[in-house]
């Protein structure tokens, strides 16, 4: 009897390793998660009552432990050193240099990885099993947080060997990390539950390493990518290239973009192109790290008292700065609502002036406790608006002052309406003739995606609303000459210009035309996806919100508001008065049969990665052609996804999901079947 029990909990804790590494780290589970928590439910039930089969590496380990009153400390084998810092090509080209003085030789190899913004552990395996996890700690000694990383799916608490080959000691190290997504699900949730959000990826890893009750590291989103290697016995390798592929193979996560083996013309290369896609990837990294590939040749450069003489970290310009909230205004957007804007003493954010910050709305300065005056750290990622992730509670001296919303639009001073939308508090000017809200529809309209009316910038809509010149979206037809050139800044060759412009915007396409209406929740897509469906502008005014439901990819948020607009009085005034203004709403024919039968038709298709043969927008206009829409994200949702070089977290996902995945070759012969 116990033996077949014995043979049970040692078939399940297999079966429940293979799972989970398929899952975690391979990014393809063959099970469903509820068969997984099915399989370790009835494995914990045996081990709480057979306690003597289990195991410091039984998948049972991984949800937590005991609380601990505090960490112990231990020393490591091997120091864990840090990195000397590199900020631009010619700090790269003087450690080489060094390095080529110090070897006296010249065809130095390297490798190069992105340089994870994580928490550095350092994993201590004897005989295959993992026995300690630490933090780096001050180098020398580190915090043991053992019981916190074994609930880490993608750590194995066992090497994936014969357990005669496995070396009796393998120490790796590598960097503990949280995903943006992961992240932002994370924060998501502790804001719906009121506790405090984290301010990065990065604080996020390390407070859930801290915990001393491992069942909340449990429940943390924790991942981690390995580099490299403390003491070691019973194992050789003579280049990093060599050890990354050995810990792959022992189960263990390495980065999908290191690249090994290259001059150091090509690292100063790959730095750039690791700059344009870093934004891309599914965790932050602050930089990349280079290293001598060869392990001899590290071994003769040897260590400084910090740093290691044969690696070096090439930092990315820092995108979070720190810097002063001089003031907090408030400004009035399209649809009325107000949104609080901090202006900031100028800072220079990985290359771009910032000068304001969104603050989204009143909750947030609340939860995060935004006053004028305050010294605060600011973000800016790729596109988006900078933000302010949080303020420098330390550098408080008491002069700081509470921001509140006014109870009347700062612009045309009616009073504020305070709405909920989910769980936020929307301040909202309902004066449908508010100059704020229409100067911004008009800007909107004016828009490159909208009207495309160049020369029409924020400025001079501004001008033209505050001097009463533009009142409705007709009054931009209505322009003139004489009276744009009587403009302050405005010469009378702009003038010209900008009547001209105007001119030939009046010829538009029923797509660009709805989404110039700014209707609510009509955005790009679904303006798109509306005009698919439709030849004329009137046809879309008939029509009923079941209809507009009926379109995939339209929600019903988006059907409601888009048939309010159309009900509305004003508005179907305002559209027919454009008509007399000779404004000319064209459409493409509705597909034709050849498309409508092509494999790509009404799916759903994310790109992703470099193709070789076009650019993105090019294969975008093509599937878009054959009435395929494209999407940024993947989901459930998705019909494809095209992988082209260096597919990053989009490709994980669509595996993930069982999505089906085309390669750049199968694509283009899809696309163009004629052609073989
Ligand atoms: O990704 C990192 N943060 C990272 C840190 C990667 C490495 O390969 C490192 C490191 C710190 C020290 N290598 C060393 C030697």
């Amino acid at each position: 009897m116990s033996k077949e029990i014995k043979k049970e909990a040692k078939k399940l804790q297999k079966e429940l390793t293979a799972h989970s590494y398929r899952y975690h780290v391979l990014d393809d589970p063959v099970i469903s998660d509820l068969e997984y928590d099915y399989m370790l439910k009835t494995l914990v039930e045996i081990e709480e009552e057979f306690p003597e089969y289990s195991s410091p590496d039984s998948p049972t380990k991984r949800v937590g432990a005991p609380p601990l009153s505090s960490f112990s400390q231990a020393v490591h084998s091997i120091p864990m050193l840090s990195l000397d810092n590199a900020f631009d090509d010619k700090d790269v080209l003087d450690f080489h240099k060094r390095i080529v003085k110090k070897l006296n030789r010249e065809d130095i190899l390297y490798t190069v990885e992105p340089k994870l913004d994580g928490v550095a552990v350092e994993l201590k395996y004897e005989n295959g099993v993992l026995v300690q996890a630490t933090t780096r700690g001050d180098g020398v000694t580190g915090e043991v947080i053992t019981d916190n990383v074994r609930t880490i799916g993608s750590i194995p608490l066992k090497l994936l060997t014969d357990e005669q080959k496995a070396p009796a000691l393998l120490e790796v190290r590598g960097e503990i990390i949280i995903t943006r997504s992961d992240f932002n699900r994370l924060n998501n949730t502790r804001l719906e539950n009121d506790e405090t959000v984290f301010a990065n990826p990065r604080n996020a890893a390390a407070g859930s390493l801290r915990q001393l009750d491992s069942k909340v590291t449990a429940t943390r989103p924790l991942d981690i990518f390995v580099y490299g290697t403390g003491l070691v016995q019973g194992l050789e390798f003579s280049s990093q290239e060599q050890m990354l592929d050995l810990l792959k193979e022992f189960g263990f996560p390495v980065n999908s973009h290191i690249q090994p083996g290259l001059g150091v013309d090509k690292v100063l290369t790959f730095y750039k192109e690791l700059e344009s896609f870093r934004e891309e990837l599914a965790y932050e990294i602050d930089g990349m790290v280079i290293k001598v590939d060869d392990i001899s040749l590290q071994k003769q450069l040897g260590e400084k008292i910090k740093s290691p003489r044969w690696a070096i970290a090439y930092k990315f310009p820092a995108m979070q700065k720190t810097t002063t909230i001089k003031d907090i205004i408030v400004q009035v957007g399209r649809t009325g609502v107000l949104t609080p804007v901090a202006i900031l003493e100028s800072v220079n954010i990985g290359g771009v002036m910032v000068s304001r910050a969104t603050l989204h709305n009143e909750d947030l300065i609340k939860k995060k406790d935004i006053r004028i005056k305050d010294k605060a750290l600011v973000m800016r990622a790729g596109d988006v608006i900078p933000k302010v992730v949080k303020i420098i509670e330390s550098e408080r001296k008491g002069n700081e002052t509470l921001f509140a919303m006014p109870v009347q639009c700062p612009v045309c001073q009616s009073q504020i309406v305070k709405t909920k939308l989910k769980d936020t508090h929307i301040h909202k000017c309902v004066n449908a003739s508010c100059q704020a809200q229409l100067k911004e529809k008009i800007k909107h309209f004016v828009s490159k995606k909208a009207f495309n009316i160049e020369g029409l910038g924020k400025k001079i809509v501004d001008q033209l609303v505050d001097e009463g010149m533009i009142q409705s979206f007709c009054d931009v037809f209505r322009l003139e000459m004489e009276k744009l050139a009587d403009l302050d800044r405005m010469a009378e060759k702009s003038a010209t210009n900008l009547v001209e412009s105007i001119k030939k915007s009046k010829k538009i396409s029923l797509r660009r035309f709805l989404f110039a209406l700014g209707i609510d929740h009509a955005g790009e897509n679904a303006a798109k996806l509306i005009s698919e469906q439709f030849s004329t502008l009137e046809e879309v005014m008939g029509t009923s919100e079941e209809t507009l439901k009926g379109i995939k990819g339209i929600g019903s948020e988006t059907a409601t508001a888009v048939c309010k607009f159309f009900s509305n009085i004003e508005n179907r005034t305002i559209i027919k008065n454009i008509d007399s203004y000779g404004v000319l709403i064209t459409n493409k024919q509705p597909l034709s049969n050849e498309f409508l039968d092509h494999l790509f038709n009404k799916k759903r298709i994310v790109l992703t990665g470099t193709l070789e043969t076009m650019p993105r927008s090019e294969a975008k206009r093509q599937l878009e052609k054959l009435g395929a829409s494209i999407t940024s994200s993947v989901s459930s949702k998705t019909d494809f996804v095209v992988a082209g070089e260096k597919a990053g977290s989009k490709l994980t996902k669509a595996q993930t999901l069982g999505i089906e995945i085309l390669e750049e070759k199968q694509f283009i012969k899809l696309l163009n079947p004629d052609i073989s």
